[in-house]
């Protein structure tokens, strides 16, 4: 039968076809329906677990309607799309997003309420979507949200992990990783089990003559695993258009590989099989700029990249469009090389399989591509080492051979003089073994490479692309700075902020064009406005201190100020900066006259993030947080002036409950290690105020909030390579009231020195590489400006007022239009009078 219904018969079905629900009735017809069907529950048998099944799938429902409409008024449009290819997409929670998306919050609420539930008990139900490690995975997330806000057609392509990132917790102190088992239930994804590609590994590459007698490479792979597409609806806001996230589940392929082993009575290793396939997309990495090479990353990252290449190819093709056309109707972009291989696979395709001459698909592909850069670490560069390519991947090691050779012949003859350069710029590590660079063949197969905040992409030109600027020339590198969506990370995230300003700037304009907060200035003397401001933070506050109180057990008090520093634990990131200036603060409080601790600001220090499961030190640091707290916590001489919290298994949903929470948050990494940054921006958009080294993004949040309401300290990156050089050399002294904190830990204030001991010789005897020691003084010094500036509640709430006022650059609809017109030529849907 065909699959489309002969025209006399569509009457019929468009009758019944689904229209979206507007009306509370309408909500509560599905939501009951959904719990007494799908769910299978008898009447009235509801706990809030099914309420949040029941009213999610409502909205799904209502979601994919809009979504099917959106994918074919974009097949009508015939447009360039976006491809946003990204091993991470950390989405955190749906319902509440889709409801504030699609303008029913309000209406769901009442009909949740009539029905018997309260709508926060609801939503609190779900389980984060946790696909991503730190801001490179929520980067993807707000990049979508904006992308369908703005009516772009775009696709993002990301794995399907069966384990998101591991549950934090804290036992005595320490960090245990358990394993995050999301998919009981996820009324978010559509399985296509008709939307499936075979992908092969391993195996052998013979050469044959075809009949016109030009060489041709058969590639027969030794393995094949079936990717299967779960499809994911990204609806945007205040828009009809419902964008497509497509992840990869991987499978074994049905029937052909085990059926030999079957009939051999092979029974069980014919079951092995299978779940080695289904292995490929189980876990997500753990590891956040840091890389590891194991072999199942690399297959990850092909078995991603050949399924979604064979997508957006397959949809090419079916516009009967000539090849060369390729670039004018999609645009490919990297988020970091994690999809480097796409590159490699394109060419593949139109060399080994369309048979298009070399220099032809090598046209082709390097209009198609971009690659965004998300760091300078080295350790976080991606390296493969060539055997273990050669054995997984045979065919994409010849093209990236001959990638490498015809590079390399053009940069001699531009530069015949220089005897070096071939080896620095050359893909192949010449090391051993040897390794594939994957950001060099990145930069070499994109028309652009971008970094993402204005001192990282010039640091990417004079450091570790150099060479890459001298031979493609400046214009391949451009910078776009990151930014975040104001729909979660303002308007859901602190409803209560966002409905404030909005009374003030008659109406949620903001949301979809967050320069308008700029108008917040002229309120700054609204006394009203100012009592609502203060109000709001102080609730924030309180609800967090509950969450901590339920968590840890401690009370904290809601007017002490609030510093937080919230993010992956990382030494470049700096937390025992934080934690040593912590002691130092509790060394000088026990040190006063009882009679002087009235003085102080009271402090509640805040903490939270994962550390890599393999990353000893950052564990360490953890571990040295939490013995802290338990010592300042439940020191009678301190009471509230200093409390230290440790919130764990920071993730998505308690970001959204932390920035709305923060006085100050602390943004103090080495000064040219953090390449932007994003939650610097989340917090100051949420009314706090931010204490930073001049790095990433800090530098622009500063120039646009102005000076006066940030606090700066410490080296800069211009500085930081001297200043290595010098404590290599043996030129490093401890700083003096660094070192009363360590002889505080040496002494066993914080339990046996031995296991801090790693962590302070990083300091003393090995160099201190990011500098803490260095910057240590010129922290505690404006950590005490920060309090006599929070003395003045008045000023303070002037800086906060105006920093919120100046965040408009920061939204993500920003940086997307960036993207679109600068590196992807991409244009927004006409919505002609749908989006009105
Ligand atoms: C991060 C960087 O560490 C951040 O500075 C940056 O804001 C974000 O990316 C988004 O651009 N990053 C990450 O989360 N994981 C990596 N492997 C590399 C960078």
């Amino acid at each position: 039968v065909e699959a489309t219904i002969p025209e006399p018969l569509r009457e019929a079905w468009r009758k019944y076809s689904a229209k979206p629900f507007t009306q509370k009735s309408e909500i509560e017809l599905e939501f009951v329906r959904h719990i007494e069907t799908t769910l299978a529950r008898s009447l009235f048998n509801c706990d809030e677990l099914a309420a949040y099944s029941g009213i999610a799938l409502a909205f799904r429902d209502r979601l994919i309607i809009e979504w099917n409409k959106t994918q074919q008024r974009q097949t009508f449009a015939d447009q360039k799309r976006i491809y946003y290819l990204s091993l991470e997409f950390l989405m955190g929670r749906a319902l509440d997003n889709a409801m504030l998306n699609v303008g029913l919050k309000d209406v769901a609420k009442e009909a949740l309420g009539d029905l018997g539930f309260r709508i926060e008990d609801v939503i609190s139900q779900e389980h984060d979507a946790a696909l991503g490690n730190g801001g490179l995975g929520r980067l993807a997330a707000c990049f979508l949200d904006s992308m369908a806000t703005l009516n772009y057609p775009a696709w993002g392509y990301g794995l399907r992990y069966r384990y998101g990132i591991f549950k934090q917790e804290i036992v005595d102190g320490y960090q245990v990783e358990i394993p995050d088992y999301w998919l009981d239930f996820n009324p978010w994804e559509f399985p296509r089990h008709d939307i499936t590609v075979n992908v092969q590994f391993y195996g052998t590459v013979n050469k044959q003559r075809d009949t016109q007698g030009r060489t041709t490479h058969i590639w027969q792979g030794g393995e094949t695993v079936q990717a299967v597409a779960y499809d994911v609806p990204i609806p945007g806001y205040g828009t009809p258009t419902t964008n497509n996230l497509r992840l990869w589940s991987s499978k074994a392929t049905s029937g052909e590989f085990n059926f030999q082993k079957f009939n051999a009575g092979d029974y069980e290793s014919a079951v092995a099989d299978e779940q080695r396939a289904e292995t490929i997309s189980a876990v997500l990495y753990p590891n956040d700029n840091l890389e590891r090479g194991k072999e199942l990353r690399l297959k990850q990252q092909y078995f991603w990249c050949a399924a979604s290449l064979y997508d957006i190819v397959r949809r090419f093709k079916k516009t009967k469009r000539a090849w060369n056309e390729f670039p004018d109707q999609v645009a490919i972009q990297l988020n970091d090389t994690h999809p480097t291989l796409a590159i490699v696979e394109l060419q593949r395709i139109l060399v080994d399989i369309e048979v298009l001459e070399w220099d032809e698909a090598w046209h082709i592909v390097t209009h198609t591509f971009g690659y965004t850069n998300h760091t300078v670490l080295p350790e976080a560069l991606e390296k493969w080492s060539v055997p273990m390519m050669q054995n997984l991947l045979p065919r994409h090691l010849q093209i990236i051979y001959d990638i490498n050779l015809f590079f390399l012949q053009s940069v001699e003859k531009r530069f015949p003089t220089d005897r070096d350069i071939l080896a620095r710029v050359s893909i192949i590590e010449e090391s051993h073994p040897k390794m594939v660079r994957m950001a060099y063949l990145a930069i070499i197969g994109s028309q652009k490479v971008n970094g993402v905040a204005e001192l990282h992409s010039d640091l990417i030109k004079t450091t570790i692309f150099k060479d890459f600027v001298d031979i493609c020339g400046p214009d391949k590198f451009t910078n776009v700075t990151n930014g975040i969506t104001p729909r979660r990370w303002l308007h859901q995230a602190n409803p209560r902020l966002s409905e404030l300003i909005a009374s003030k700037l008659g109406g949620y304009g903001f949301l979809k064009d967050l320069a308008l907060l700029e108008e917040l200035e002229d309120f700054i003397n609204d006394k009203e406005f100012r009592k609502s401001w203060v109000e709001i933070k102080l609730m924030n506050k309180t609800r967090l201190a509950k969450h901590i109180k339920e968590a840890t057990g401690y009370q904290v008090n809601p007017n002490a100020l609030f510093d937080v520093q919230v993010k992956r634990i990382h030494e470049y990131k700096r937390q025992q900066l934080n934690i040593f200036g912590v002691i130092h603060r509790y060394l000088a409080i026990k040190a006063m006259d009882p009679k002087e601790r009235a003085k102080p600001v009271p402090r509640v220090s805040i903490f939270g993030g994962k550390a890599a499961p393999g990353y000893w030190m950052a564990k360490t640091i953890i571990h040295l947080i939490n013995k802290v707290a338990s010592v300042i916590n439940n020191d009678p001489d301190v009471g509230d002036l200093l409390k230290v919290i440790f919130v764990a298994d920071y993730n998505v949903s308690k970001a959204e409950m932390i920035c709305p929470a923060s006085d100050i948050s602390e943004h103090i990494s080495t000064a040219g290690t953090e390449a932007s940054g994003t939650s610097n921006m989340k917090f100051v958009l949420n009314g706090g105020l931010i204490i930073g080294t001049c790095d990433g993004a800090n530098i622009e949040i500063t120039r646009e909030i102005g000076e006066q309401n940030i606090f700066l300290f410490g080296n800069l990156a211009e500085d930081v390579e001297e200043l290595r050089h010098r404590h290599y050399y043996g030129d490093f002294k401890l700083d003096m009231h660094l070192a009363k904190v360590f002889d505080a830990i040496k002494g066993g204030m914080f339990g046996p020195p031995d296991d801090f001991a790693a962590l302070l010789s990083s300091v003393e005897s090995h160099s201190d590489y990011y500098l803490v020691s260095d910057d240590f003084l010129s922290y505690i010094e404006t950590q005490e400006l920060v309090d006599e500036a929070f003395r003045n509640q008045d000023e303070w709430t002037d800086k906060c007022i105006t920093s919120v006022a100046r965040m408009g650059f920061f939204s993500s609809d920003r940086v997307i239009t960036e993207y679109a017109e600068s590196i992807w030529n991409v244009e927004q849907l006409d919505m002609g009078k749908e989006n009105e």
